[in-house]
């Protein structure tokens, strides 16, 4: 499958509106014809931050020659992903048609051959019949990879499927088991800015000058000149925490120790918000007893952060006089991870900053509003159904993580091989689907491969990932799609695509057109992403086409009212209608009771990471973002990027550097207890990394590939996460 690539990077990252030769990619039919040139628009996904960044483009007839930043768009500076996505979309490795297997399922070569789409949907709408029909609408797994884009219709078509089985690489192993610890504490999620307002900042395991590009660290910036104090929780040393006042460089998997430390200082100084935990928190006893032990001494040997930091950190948060926190999600990538992540947040309730201007509050979206990659509105998916106690009872994660199954929507798929093995699995229909997120990936790949029936839709065809499915489905680009349509706080917007190329078919028509086949046409709007557009949108008050008649502006869509403060004060944030939080008690649960019903600790506990051992000295964090690359994607798709980093490069302190005798560019070895053969990587010698720890991006393959460092028999038991940051590794020049 692979072409070798013979273009220069000319042109290339030097900013916005770099020109691309189109005609080097283009399909000869269309070089003939001398075609209009006009100007379109469309969002970026070549990161998960979607809806994200806007993109203006100059399209030759159906080709696009050119792209630039969308003024007139909240966010239009576009990174060196979202340039190179030009390059993707004529990348000549493109999977443009359907494909099927024609050999057994374990052969070395599937065989694979072209066919219709009339027969793709078929054998689809045949296979899945017969498994609801045999062993019951739950056998069968839906699921989304990171691409947030083609969600909706698939959580829809789970839905009138009648499968509670509708997973996420979000409920596998993204930023929603940090969503899920604010939820069990907060009973909902609280962010928080920073605003012009904010006086002191804390950013835990947050690297958002390279993982959110979009604006992150120019705000961070902004605010900073105009004097915010900034806490960065972060073993590495990264430009947001050169930012920092303090820099708290903790060990991988030791938050929940330093969290409670800092709770420690501010009880035992009298920094707490009396009023505020009186009236509004639950279980401040349990908590002023439980923080006792972790005394400044004790988190600087458990942390490795100095005890005076640990006091100065806990202070100026609790000075404020307004403080917020961001956090993202290596911290639930531990085995304490929930509960480490729900220990910081304790900071904002004890010392009251909520729901004030400058500090963090809930989104004040209306009551049928969910996030578009959870479905756009609860009744596009019908999310009440997927809440009813039948439906929970059926997923398979029920035994494996109670609490996360009673909170969360989307089922926790992590147990894929186990639930195969057993018979609860039988099909899985996937789109945009990537085997290797998982800690160990091979189980994943055995488990696709013991399946009655598969297929995904992806880009690009993916062995490691498609290998053993039956089918294979071209899905249309960014620049070839209607839907969906972008929210971007209150403003909605539509785009303006050109026609996908060779069979692709937008992930939308893919689904609906599936549901119209096996379910109902009109519930799924004739396969037409559009008028499945319409159906939600046409209840905001609008319309894909008036949107369209407003591009390049984007406009506020008045479905979306302003943003509120004091909520649980004014009553705005429960169902219920009676002021308070959206927990079983109303209140911000320091000692949750959902954890505790389930017969977990109330508190956030503590668990210490594993001890490294003199076999296994070095610790691992593997999935630290680099801007260039987006997980699994980005590096062959679009081959500039691949120019930066060709290779598995893992980040390596000086001083360890020396300890193996490896210089800048060296390749080295990397086993850990529990993989039997050694992954290769080579060295970028710096002092970004935390002395006894080396960190990497991962989703390289073959030998590069570190995720089968990675044990499946550690779980987070509150959200379900994989171990891995904290996993101890050893190293060997090679
Ligand atoms: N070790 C380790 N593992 C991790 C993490 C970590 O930090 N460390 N992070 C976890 C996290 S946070 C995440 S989000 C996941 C990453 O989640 P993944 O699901 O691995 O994300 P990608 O590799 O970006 O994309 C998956 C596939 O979707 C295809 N694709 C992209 N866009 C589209 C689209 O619009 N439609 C269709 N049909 N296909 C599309 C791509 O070509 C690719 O094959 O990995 C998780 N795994
Ligand atoms: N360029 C780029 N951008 C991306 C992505 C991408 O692949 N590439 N992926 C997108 C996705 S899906 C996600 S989820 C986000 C993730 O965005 P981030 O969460 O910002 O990404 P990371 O770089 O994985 O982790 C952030 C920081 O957490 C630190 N960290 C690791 N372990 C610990 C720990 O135990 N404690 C603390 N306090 N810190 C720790 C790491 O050192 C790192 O600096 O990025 C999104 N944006
Ligand atoms: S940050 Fe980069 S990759 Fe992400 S949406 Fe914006 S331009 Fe695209
Ligand atoms: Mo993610």
């Amino acid at each position: 499958m692979t072409k070798e690539w013979n273009i220069s990077r000319r042109g290339f990252l030097k900013g916005s509106g770099a020109a691309f030769a189109g005609s080097f990619f283009r399909p000869a039919a269309a070089l003939a014809e001398e075609e209009k040139t006009w100007t379109g628009w469309t969002i970026c996904d070549s990161c998960n931050h979607m809806p994200m960044c806007g993109i203006q483009f100059q399209a030759k007839g159906n080709t696009v020659i050119r792209i630039e930043n969308w003024k007139e768009h909240s966010n239009h500076f576009l990174c060196s992903k979202g340039i190179s996505t030009v390059q993707r979309l004529y990348n000549p490795n493109r999977l443009l048609y359907p494909m099927k297997r024609t050999n057994p399922k374990g052969s070395a070569d599937p065989g694979w051959v072209r066919i219709s789409w009339d027969e793709a949907i078929k054998t689809i709408v045949a296979k899945l019949a017969a498994i609801r029909e045999k062993d019951g609408a739950d056998r069968v797994l839906f699921y989304c990879g990171d691409p947030k884009e083609p969600r909706p219709p698939v959580m829809r078509l789970a839905r009138y499927f009648g499968s509670p089985n509708y997973a996420c690489e979000s409920s596998a192993a993204c930023n929603l088991a940090y969503v899920h610890a604010l939820e069990l504490t907060w009973g909902g999620e609280i962010t928080g800015g920073p605003s012009p307002k904010t006086k002191c900042l804390l950013i835990s395991a947050k690297n958002g000058s390279w993982s959110a590009p979009h604006g992150f660290f120019r705000n961070l910036l902004a605010q900073k000149a105009r004097g915010l104090n900034l806490i960065v929780i972060d073993p590495r040393r990264t430009k947001v925490a050169e930012q920092a006042n303090f820099h708290l460089q903790v060990r991988p998997g030791t938050d929940g120790a330093l969290a409670w430390g800092m709770i420690r200082v501010i009880i035992k100084e009298g920094l707490v918000d009396q009023a505020f935990v009186d009236k509004w928190c639950y279980g401040y006893e349990e908590v002023v007893k439980y923080c006792e032990k972790f005394t400044p001494e004790y988190v600087e040997k458990e942390t490795g952060v100095p005890a005076a930091d640990v006091v100065g950190a806990a202070r100026m948060f609790a000075d404020g006089p307004s403080s917020t926190m961001i956090g993202g999600q290596s911290v639930p990538h531990q085995y304490n991870g929930c509960n480490n992540t729900r220990a910081i947040s304790l900071l904002m309730a004890l010392t009251g900053q909520v729901e004030k201007p400058g500090t963090a509050s809930f989104a004040n979206w209306p009551e049928d509003y969910i996030r578009w990659d959870e479905g756009y509105t609860r009744s596009f998916i019908d999310q009440a159904w997927f809440n009813e106690e039948t439906q929970k009872k059926t997923r398979i994660d029920r035994e494996f993580v109670p609490v996360w199954n009673e909170m969360q929507v989307l089922c926790s798929p992590n147990l894929l091989p186990e639930m195969v093995e057993k018979g609860r699995i039988k099909a899985f229909c996937g789109w945009g689907t990537n085997l290797l997120i998982w800690p160990s990936p091979g189980a994943y790949q055995e488990a696709v491969r013991k399946l009655e029936f598969s297929f995904s839709t992806d880009y690009f065809y993916r062995d490691e990932t498609h290998h053993d499915m039956d089918l294979v489905l071209p899905a249309a680009m960014n620049f070839e799609r209607y839907a969906p349509f972008g929210v971007h706080g209150r403003n909605v917007s539509a785009r303006t695509p050109v026609k996908p190329l060779g069979e692709a078919w937008e992930d939308w028509k893919i689904s609906c057109t599936i549901g119209a086949a096996l379910i109902d046409r009109e519930l799924f709007f004739d396969g037409d992403p559009v008028k499945a557009c319409d159906s939600i949108l046409n209840k905001w008050g609008t319309s894909y086409a008036e949107r369209q008649s407003f591009l390049p502006n984007l406009k506020v869509c008045e479905f979306f009212p302003a943003q509120q403060m004091q909520k649980h004060e004014k009553a705005i944030l429960r169902y219920d209608g009676k002021p308070g939080f959206r927990t079983p008690t109303g209140k911000v649960e320091l000692f949750s009771t959902i954890q505790a019903k389930h017969g977990f600790p109330g508190l956030p506990v503590y668990i210490e990471p594993p001890k490294t051992t003199p076999e296994f000295p070095l610790r691992l964090q593997n999935g630290t973002r680099r801007p260039y690359i987006t997980h699994s994607k980005t590096r062959s798709d679009q081959p500039y990027l691949l120019e930066i980093e060709s290779e598995s490069t893992i980040n390596i302190h000086p001083s360890d550097a020396e300890k193996y005798g490896l210089k800048e560019g060296d390749r080295f070895w990397i086993t850990s207890p529990y993989y039997k053969g050694k992954v290769r990587a080579r060295a970028r010698v710096t002092l970004l990394a935390r002395p006894g720890v080396i960190d990497a991006q991962y989703g390289w393959r073959g030998d590069q590939e570190t995720q089968v460092l990675i044990p499946r028999d550690r779980w987070d038991p509150i959200s379900g996460y994989g171990c891995y940051n904290d996993v101890p590794v050893q190293i060997e020049k090679a």
